[in-house]
């Protein structure tokens, strides 16, 4: 018994097939070759309690908490809140071709978080910690991108990060 397939079905069964391939290639190359994987950390914090010393999240995310930190084992820490409509601190300044960990969240809706030439593109879903380490490769002033639409003014949200030669960077004790 052979089955009887339409020339026509046929050229659309292999464009799906090649569609699909093509589709599978695409998320291998971008994981493999260009480092991006989805968000894997998974972490609550009361976003409507960020600016208060206590809660759930310890107070990590108060304002004099925020920038630029060098944890004990020498880990550069970011620790930034994103809200309508801005980052918080909007200038970030991190050396080259080291290792950056960044901590974000949210103080009220979804926000995104996008740096060109980098890996850093992420959702800050509200009530959870963004974490993501990533080196920047490029020397200069990039721009910090919300892109995910969080109101009226979302076009307005942004930061800048400067990336500086390792010799040029000094991290003050304090953060900022
Ligand atoms: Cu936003």
């Amino acid at each position: 018994m052979s089955i009887h397939i339409d020339p026509l079905e046929k050229k659309w069964i292999i464009m799906s097939a090649v569609i699909i391939l093509l589709s599978w290639l695409l998320i291998l190359y971008y994981a493999s070759v260009e480092n991006i994987h989805p968000p894997s950390n998974v972490e609550v914090i009361d976003s409507a309690r960020l600016h208060l010393p206590s809660g759930v999240g310890g107070g990590e995310f108060t304002e004099d908490k925020l920038g630029l930190r060098k944890e004990p084992d020498g880990t550069l820490v970011v620790t930034m809140v994103a809200a309508r409509y801005g980052f918080y601190p909007q200038h970030i300044k991190v050396p080259i071709n080291t290792p950056v960990k960044f901590r974000m969240a949210s103080f009220d809706v979804l926000h995104g978080v996008l740096i060109p030439f980098s890996n850093m593109n992420t959702m800050i879903v509200p009530g959870y910690v963004s974490e993501l380490t990533t080196r920047f490769t490029k020397l200069g002033d990039f721009p910090v991108i919300c892109d995910e639409y969080c109101g009226l003014a979302h076009a307005y949200m942004y930061g800048m990060i400067k990336i500086v030669p390792k010799n040029e960077f000094k991290l003050t004790s304090e953060a900022h």
